[in-house]
């Protein structure tokens, strides 16, 4: 089957699924693996007391001060001002409940009342450059007429993982610089979207076309990231213009009213509250892909750049690695990693520093998530204290390349510390390596990750 029509396939049974509950209906994409009649002798980890906040100071009760963030914190992890992981060891669901999804800001999440042109009615986007051949301004409402998909697909922060360099890397906080995700800073959603297929198709791409710019502006005045227009072009049905998550409107956190998806690339192709696409037949440089979000190290040479090429905020002196793209194959298991050699420790991490979880001995069945939007997820294996791999089984649905499965595999738990690893093969035939190469940005750590469990 051509990938045209395995994508078209794909599509018709998201839709199917999702709107006529023809196989699942929506709510059961919800609902815990137990709810499937999966075995549902899960291991119990020990729960660690929450902190409790600090005492507010004597005297009458300050104003509170603007949220960086507004989703809720009792459902993620707070790891920065401005950046939520997710609680992965508590994931059973395919999709990710909105609220449970990781949020990725380099800024406060701006909010209408600070930024008008957020405001739905308010809302423009600018789609020009000197590679379109009819410019166009669309509203809010334009974009709702226009012809709009919706694909099921991982979103996942170059920098998840970046953990597993300070823990098993045998890299320090010199070396790798950047906020500890531990392994949560990925979700599954729903998108729906206007294909920017429909977008080329309504303003005329010029053969010159080189870049496509996505740009925000809005929550920073550096935040935007150009695309090669091949690689966008490539993807033309399945990126777009996104304005629903898991069948509502998108939330401020996520880029309200509108944002960009580009399934299976790392999250910060994924420019939110975006306000401007530019084609053009430059090469550009911004914060993003010049110094920002790139791979940096002695395995990694910088590209270059061309003397007619266009440098926003940047000179060429900052570009200092190749850019990130498609995230890579990767797996984990609903079990928070130990966390003793990190730089620092989420405050409302369920474990303490170099504290392992606890499991109850006994025949139980671990689970898990894998995923590999480039090519797809092939197989997942899994061992035991350096046993022989050994294969997990990978439970339905799996809506095609971009979306995640979950897998199982049973373990009869005895006494002692134990170290779990967990690796996934794609369609490609990659199979997660032992150990990456340094970059200093912490970016795409895909290395099989070690879970130690301590079973009593
Ligand atoms: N305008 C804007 N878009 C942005 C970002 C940002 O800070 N500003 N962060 C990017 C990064 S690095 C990631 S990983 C994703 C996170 O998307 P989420 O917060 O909806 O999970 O958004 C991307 N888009
Ligand atoms: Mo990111």
């Amino acid at each position: 089957m051509s990938g045209e029509s395995q994508r078209v396939r794909d599509a018709e049974l998201v839709l199917r699924t999702l709107r006529d509950g023809t196989n699942l209906d929506r709510r059961s994409l919800f609902v815990s693996a137990a709810a499937f009649g999966a075995v549902a002798a899960a291991p119990a980890l020990a729960q660690a007391p929450a902190t409790a906040p600090a005492a507010p100071a004597a005297g009458a009760p300050a104003a509170p001060p603007r949220r960086a963030i507004l989703k809720d914190d009792s459902r993620v992890l707070n790891i920065g001002a401005t950046v939520r992981s997710g609680n992965y060891w508590n994931f059973t669901t395919f999709m990710t409940p909105v609220e449970e999804f990781y949020v990725r800001n380099h800024y406060p999440t701006p909010i209408v009342e600070q930024r008008p042109i957020l405001a739905r009615e308010n809302w423009k986007l600018k789609i020009h450059g000197n590679s379109v051949d009819r410019p166009i301004e669309i509203s809010y409402n334009d974009l709702l007429k226009m012809p709009s998909r919706t694909v099921v697909a991982t979103m996942e922060c170059h920098g998840n993982g970046r953990t597993l360099f300070w823990e098993q890397g045998g890299f320090t906080g010199q070396d790798v610089a950047g906020g500890n995700w531990v392994m949560g800073a990925i979700g599954q959603a729903e998108w729906q979207y206007v294909p920017m297929s429909e977008i080329f198709a309504r303003v005329g791409i010029k053969p010159t076309a080189k870049t496509v710019l996505f740009w925000s502006g809005v929550d920073g005045n550096d935040m935007g990231r150009p695309m090669p227009f091949a690689d966008v072009l490539a993807q033309q049905n399945d990126i777009g213009l996104c304005f629903a998550m898991n069948g509502n409107p998108l939330t401020p956190d996520h880029g309200a009213p509108v944002r960009i998806v580009v399934p299976g690339w790392g999250g910060t192709a994924s420019i939110k509250w975006v306000t401007e696409i530019r084609v053009t037949d430059k090469r550009v440089w911004c914060r993003l892909n010049t110094k920002g979000e790139v791979f940096i190290g002695p395995s990694y040479t910088a590209p270059e750049s061309a003397a007619d090429d266009e440098f926003i905020g940047v000179t060429q002196a900052d570009i200092k690695g190749p850019m990130v793209t498609w995230m890579p194959p990767k797996s984990l298991i609903t079990v928070p990693l130990v966390i003793e050699k990190s730089p620092s420790i989420p405050a409302n991490y369920p474990l303490k520093k170099g504290e392992l979880p606890r499991l109850a001995a006994g025949q139980q069945t671990m689970n898990g998530y894998a995923w590999a939007p480039q090519h797809g997820v092939r197989t997942v294996d899994y061992r035991i204290d350096g046993g022989a791999w050994q294969s997990a089984t990978i439970r339905p649905p799996n809506l095609g390349k971009y979306t995640w499965v979950r897998f199982e595999f049973p373990w009869n738990a005895t006494a002692g510390q134990h170290v779990i690893e967990t690796r996934t093969t794609d369609n490609a035939g990659t199979a997660q390596p032992a150990e990456i190469p340094l970059n200093s940005l912490g970016m795409a750590n895909w290395s099989i990750p070690k879970f130690r469990v301590e079973v009593a």
